[in-house]
């Protein structure tokens, strides 16, 4: 028996600010209709995919900040991009700047959604793990405001049952986290899927070589994966976008830990695998037995401190 998904991770290359979500959504469909035609059944797009990376920028007014946030979804913009995905059939995953506001009061999250093929939203992440600072800081390189313009996700980290298994979503620097998988494999995700906007350089180490920065993204990705027996889907908002690089290496991975797709360029670009979802099962019946094998009375720190408390010298 298996539980094929013909998976397409739909890589955006730049966005640059002077780009509208109108160029977006056309990229994006063109990606979708390259997916319908590979027989891809699910699409996962890039994080914040209908602008460019604004965390970057120092954006002083909420006139400026809220220029890159949608207050609904499907907003007018991106309905052409949900009506097409539906005629086609293909469920997808997209993430952007959320506008909440409720009881008089706003709301701004990093959020991602999953919509299944008949074009409903069967769920919606909001990225916990916001990584870089909340106030400008002119020691760096570029800026990461991502603590400035979004609160931390207070929607947890589901998993969804649909299109025949079990799916879960993060953002970006949430991948970094061993806890973001493990929430999700405590509830038996079958397939992880994010999409990410990751600066090539460090902007506190500037010579930091590149190829480190995707050394780490696919350390992170696999042992995700492999630790939890799941496929992980990870894809790329990559390219220079004002003269600002982003990586590239969209990435999906097997229950295995092992890379079975992974992009070549730092453009639009969809790569494509087929996904047994079966495949999980070996290993969250052998390996990774959580209900054999995890010993929670040990684990306690986890939850119970945020940062690092030492031990006192030793007497
Ligand atoms: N970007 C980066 C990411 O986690 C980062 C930020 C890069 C943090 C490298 C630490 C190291 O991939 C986003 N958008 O989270």
């Amino acid at each position: 028996m298996s539980r094929i998904i013909r998976v397409g991770g739909a890589q955006l290359g730049a966005l640059n600010l002077a780009d509208t979500r109108d160029v977006a959504v056309e990229r994006m469909i063109a990606l979708l209709e390259q997916a319908a035609a590979e027989g891809c059944n699910l699409v996962v797009f890039p994080e914040l995919a209908l602008t460019t990376f604004f965390p970057r920028w120092n954006l002083e007014t909420p006139e400026e900040v809220d220029r890159y946030f949608e207050t609904d979804m499907p907003s007018p913009e991106t309905q052409p991009l949900f009506d097409r995905a539906k005629e086609l059939g293909i469920a997808f995953y997209l993430g952007y700047a959320e506008r909440e506001i409720e009881g008089g009061q706003e709301h701004r999250f990093n959020t991602s959604v999953l919509v299944n093929g008949d074009g409903n939203i069967v769920g919606k992440y909001r990225k916990v793990h916001l990584p870089g600072h909340a106030e400008f800081d002119p020691k760096r390189a570029f800026q990461h405001l991502e603590k400035k313009y979004f609160e931390p996700g207070n929607l947890g980290f589901p998993v969804w049952k649909t299109m025949g298994g079990l799916f879960g979503m993060c953002i970006c620097n949430d991948r970094r986290w061993p806890e973001t998988y493990r929430v999700m494999g405590l509830q038996g995700v079958e397939m992880v899927l994010l999409g990410f906007n990751t600066p090539a350089t460090n902007s506190q180490r500037p010579e930091e070589a590149d190829d480190l920065r995707g050394f780490h993204h696919d350390l992170s990705v696999q042992a995700g994966a492999y630790q939890n027996g799941t496929w992980v889907v990870a894809v790329a908002k990559a390219g220079v976008e004002d003269g600002h690089k982003l990586l590239g290496g969209s990435t999906i991975v097997s229950p295995a830990g092992q890379i079975v797709a992974k992009s070549q360029t730092l453009d639009d670009e969809l790569i494509v695998a087929d996904c047994d979802l079966d495949e999980c099962t070996f290993y969250k019946e052998t390996v990774f037995d959580f209900a054999r094998h995890r010993r929670i009375e040990h684990y306690g720190l986890i939850t119970q401190q945020t940062g690092v408390v030492r031990p006192d010298a030793a007497e």
